[in-house]
């Protein structure tokens, strides 16, 4: 592939330019092959052993993963074995959609999944629906019929905690965290996309114009992610059809240096989480309490407790010698 060798030392690059954030930051890359995906695609689809599996109507063919043919009514997913334990990470993914059908006339798109859950069919681009996790979805079909803002093929990621459910009919936009138009189908050029996930902030670029250039596409930041989830990508066909082909899945662990600050703010997740984000079901969980705060709470309530039968004792005494005078 003539795009791999300038690609290794991209996200150093991006990075430098400033892509993936405001600020330059030093980051190192390094290809992780238990959650990559390439020709010649060796043990895929075997029942017991190799790194990834297939599921439904996918294929293995000599140059690429044929997730669905350009047929009607077709599925099929292919899902890593191996969790991802990575706190920083790249998945670049190559594929290349394309079929008969003219503009519109051709479906669904396909998925590329980091969640909890693997190998189950369901609706959303033939994967689980009430996932938990991250979905970025290449949506070749607008089902919404008034499409205004939206100019598709679309991609646009979503996070669930599980309690989410996408919007086939209005093509996840109720839960769409962002995302951009890409004209990627029935190219004659390699077509890329890039999901970076770096100290909890979300960038999609992609690079479908063959000039070998990363657009952004996507950017956000507060996501939380847990660890120890898999990689996927998923696909399928109804009434309109086309063949969606996963070239191949590279992941890259990226490594960078972070403050004592965002060490604490990056710490251990369990459930899929967007800072400041009001979708039903998606509040952030309560931060545990702080040592001082938990002090000053037992401290000032001692004082109230004490205060309060301080004033009970002195009401009462009133009260007695005001009865003992009624007496008398
Ligand atoms: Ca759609």
């Amino acid at each position: 592939m003539a795009a791999g060798g300038w690609r290794a030392g991209l996200a150093l690059l991006a990075v430098a330019l400033g892509l993936g954030g405001p600020r330059a930051e030093q980051m190192e890359e390094h290809l992780k092959r238990e959650h990559s995906l390439s020709k010649p695609y060796q043990g895929v689809g075997s029942a017991s052993a190799g790194l990834w599996e297939l599921q439904g109507n996918a294929i293995v063919m000599a140059q690429y993963i044929r997730l669905t043919p350009d047929v009607q009514s077709k599925w099929g997913a292919v899902w890593n074995r191996v969790p991802c334990y990575l706190r920083d990470w790249e998945m670049q993914v190559h594929f290349k959609i394309h079929g008969q059908g003219k503009k519109n006339l051709n479906g669904d798109g396909f998925a590329i999944w980091y969640t909890k859950d693997r190998m189950q069919q369901g609706p959303v681009f033939g994967s689980k629906d009430n996932f938990l996790g991250l979905g970025v979805f290449v949506d070749t079909y607008p089902n919404e019929e008034k499409q205004q803002e939206r100019v598709f093929p679309y991609i646009s990621a979503m996070v669930n905690n599980g309690s989410l459910t996408y919007d086939h009919d209005r093509d996840g936009r109720p839960t769409e965290l962002g995302g951009c138009t890409a004209m990627v189908r029935n190219l004659n050029h390699d077509t890329f996309l890039v999901i970076r996930y770096v100290k909890r902030r979300l960038t999609v670029l992609i690079d479908i114009d063959g000039k070998q250039e990363w657009r952004d596409c996507i950017d956000v930041p507060g996501v939380r992610l847990p660890r120890g989830y898999y990689f996927g990508t998923s696909s399928v066909t109804g009434d309109l059809s086309d063949n969606h082909d996963i070239i191949s899945l590279k992941l890259y662990q990226l490594t960078v240096e972070r403050t004592p600050e965002e060490e604490r703010r990056d710490k251990e997740v369990y459930l899929p989480v967007v800072d400041n984000l009001k979708l039903p079901g998606m509040e952030a969980p309560l931060e545990p309490m702080s040592g001082l705060a938990l002090f000053l709470i037992v401290f000032f309530s001692l004082v109230a407790i004490v205060f309060a039968i301080v004033i009970g004792v002195i009401v009462y005494n009133k009260w007695q010698e005001q009865s003992r005078k009624h007496f008398y």
